[in-house]
């Protein structure tokens, strides 16, 4: 993986930030649900772009194309999220959906995979606002051995080729405000194809 601190200087964090902000006035954070088990997830979600992740009790993890509490469609991908992918990413595609996740600090993010897309040739690009996150990165197997990174703001992470694939979690935020994000937490963007570039 290629870790890119503080990719985005302050004024681009705040422009982006306030970007996500509009898409969450339009589609609201919801709380997704584990499969079968019905628990609750610690983060918060919502997405933008044509499709959005989605997790509950009875239909499992899933991209779709509708809010899951609202069942409107998704807001558009806005162009500064567009543009890093395609400064950084070199694949014939835009991104399809950016899901974003919020961190209160009781909020954590178990070891998986992301797997849930037909596309693992795609790369997948995280970018994180506000308060620095123990992130928790391992191998291609879920018992190998893993290290701890920090994630602070404005950092971009990029999954490619052997890195796509591999177990990764979020152990916890770390206390502090960097005055970004003013109620405090943490926002990552997941930038994914979900689809090969054809099947559009
Ligand atoms: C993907 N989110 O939403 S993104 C997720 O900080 C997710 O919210 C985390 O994992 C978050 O699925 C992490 C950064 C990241 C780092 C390493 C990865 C994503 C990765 C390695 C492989 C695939
Ligand atoms: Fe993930």
């Amino acid at each position: 993986m290629r870790h890119l601190h503080q990719y985005l200087d302050p004024a681009s964090q705040r422009a982006l930030l306030w970007e996500i902000r509009a898409v969450i006035a339009e589609a609201p954070l919801f709380t997704p649900t584990m499969p079968r088990t019905g628990k609750p997830f610690s983060v918060a979600m919502t997405n933008c772009g044509r499709l959005g992740w989605v997790s509950d009790k009875t239909g499992g993890y899933r991209y779709q194309e509708t809010h899951p509490v609202t069942g409107e469609p998704w807001p558009g991908m806005p162009e500064l999220i567009s543009q890093i992918w395609r400064k950084l990413v070199d694949y014939p595609a835009l991104p399809e959906a950016c899901l974003i996740n919020f961190y209160t600090p009781d909020a954590r993010l178990g070891l998986h995979r992301d797997e849930d897309e037909q596309d693992f040739s795609a790369p997948v690009i995280s970018v994180s606002l506000g308060a620095s996150a123990r992130f928790r990165v391992g191998g291609l197997k879920r018992r190998d051995p893993t290290q701890s990174i920090v994630l602070g703001s404005g950092d971009v992470v990029i999954l490619e080729r052997q890195s796509r694939l591999v177990y990764h979690g979020v152990d916890r935020i770390l206390p502090g405000n960097d005055g970004l994000v003013e109620e405090g937490g943490r926002f990552n963007l997941t930038l994914r194809r979900v689809n090969p570039p054809n099947l559009n």
